[in-house]
């Protein structure tokens, strides 16, 4: 809205040409971000707190858990509401990329409110049945790969996928994209949703992960940059730095409150909206492997479950002492704020890695 209503006045004042660049639009976006979760922040955390909407911690799991038994969450409110209002303020909204984005974002976000209302009301930590949820999940990734091919049928390149590392191999997969969009939107709306379990260790990665996505949509959007790292041009998704500023100062200002010992969880509501939007990011930029890199803590913690899942059902052992992987530190008696810390770490690192295949290629 900022940028409609203020980048024409450039023609009176050339200070407002400002308002052109993506670099600029996306800094505020990240303040601005930032700002409204702070100011919304103490008030979502007393509605919770009001409305009863406390955490049932399970009784299988860590001991250490057992003190956070009533942590208000569903914070994701937070997250979407300070996501959402600076994009609309600061984005290009004739851009189809941005709503394609949002969409995905709120609308994985209805299904993580869903299953948080659910265990709410049954006062259990069931929410969903796996399978309705995987079906809901799969309904809705469907929804969102038709909604791109609608809108972006006939563009050169649309189902070609590129690999990390690999310069000139962009098959095209035909209607085969498709699937691996829902396997992306699916896998990553999981990844997020099972690494959100101790304090911080989903919405740190997540800050990473989109900070990095926001400098691969501003070259992948940029005739020049694409051309120069020799990456497929994608016009006009250089805007969706925009948007992966605000989750970042959506992010840092939820972090605020969920750093450890946390005053809010983000529920399903939060996990599931934030894997949605950067599953739909990743998409839109053409980066969709190299998601692993980015999102790599996310990967491990999934790749984690299923070695567990398949070791114990094939053999009758586990690997890990409890999966995903952050239960097994907790388990071997590092404390929450080391293993949260560590796992930055490693998202830091395999963020800076996925990045760099921009040039080594
Ligand atoms: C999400 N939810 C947290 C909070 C958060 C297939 C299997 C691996 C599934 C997995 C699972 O159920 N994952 C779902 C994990 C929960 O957090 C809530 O959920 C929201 C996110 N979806 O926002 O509302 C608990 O996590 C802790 N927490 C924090 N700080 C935070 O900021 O401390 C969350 C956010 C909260 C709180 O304690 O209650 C969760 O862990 O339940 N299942 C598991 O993760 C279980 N693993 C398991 O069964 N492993 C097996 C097999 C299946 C691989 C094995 O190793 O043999 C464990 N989880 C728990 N207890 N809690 C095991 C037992």
């Amino acid at each position: 809205m900022l940028y409609h209503l203020l980048y024409p006045l450039h023609e009176i004042y050339s200070f407002f040409n400002v308002f052109r660049y993506i670099t600029f639009r996306t800094a505020y976006a990240v303040i601005t971000a930032l700002i409204i979760s702070f100011i919304i922040g103490p008030w979502v955390i007393a509605w919770l707190k009001k409305s009863e909407i406390g955490e049932t911690i399970r009784k299988d799991g860590p001991k250490t858990h057992y003190v956070k038994e009533g942590t208000p969450t569903m914070g994701g409110i937070q997250i979407l509401i300070a996501c959402i209002i600076p994009t609309l303020l600061w984005a290009d909204l004739t851009n189809k990329f941005i709503w394609l984005v949002i969409l995905s974002t709120v609308g994985f976000g209805v299904v993580g409110f869903i299953d948080d209302y659910l265990k709410i009301r049954d006062k259990n930590s069931q929410g969903f049945r796996a399978r309705y949820k995987l079906l809901v999940q799969t309904g809705a990734g469907l929804g969102m790969a038709m909604l791109f091919y609608y809108q972006f049928a006939g563009t050169p390149g649309l189902t070609q996928l590129s690999f990390p590392f690999f310069k000139n191999f962009l098959p095209d997969l035909g209607w085969i994209y498709f699937s691996i969009m829902v396997l992306v939107v699916v896998g990553t709306t999981n990844a997020v949703n099972l690494t959100d379990g101790l304090d911080g260790l989903a919405i740190g990665p997540i800050i990473i992960a989109t900070m990095t996505y926001a400098i691969i949509a501003y070259v992948v959007g940029h005739a020049k940059f694409a051309d120069y790292l020799n990456i497929i041009y994608v016009p006009g998704v250089g805007e969706l730095a925009v948007f992966c500023g605000a989750i970042v100062g959506a992010g840092l200002g939820f972090l605020w409150f969920n750093s450890y010992p946390a005053q809010v969880f983000m529920g399903n509501v939060g996990s599931m909206s934030l894997g949605g939007a950067l599953a739909a990011v990743a998409v839109a930029t053409k980066h969709e492997l190299v998601l692993v890199l980015v999102g790599g803590v996310f990967f491990i913690e999934t790749v984690s479950v299923i070695l567990q899942v398949a070791s114990y059902r094939l053999t009758g052992k586990r690997i890990f002492r409890m999966a995903p992987l952050h239960h097994h530190f907790e388990e071997k008696g590092w404390s929450e704020p080391k293993i949260i810390v560590r796992f930055w770490i490693l998202a830091i690192v395999l963020a800076l890695i996925g990045l760099s295949t921009l040039k080594l290629r």
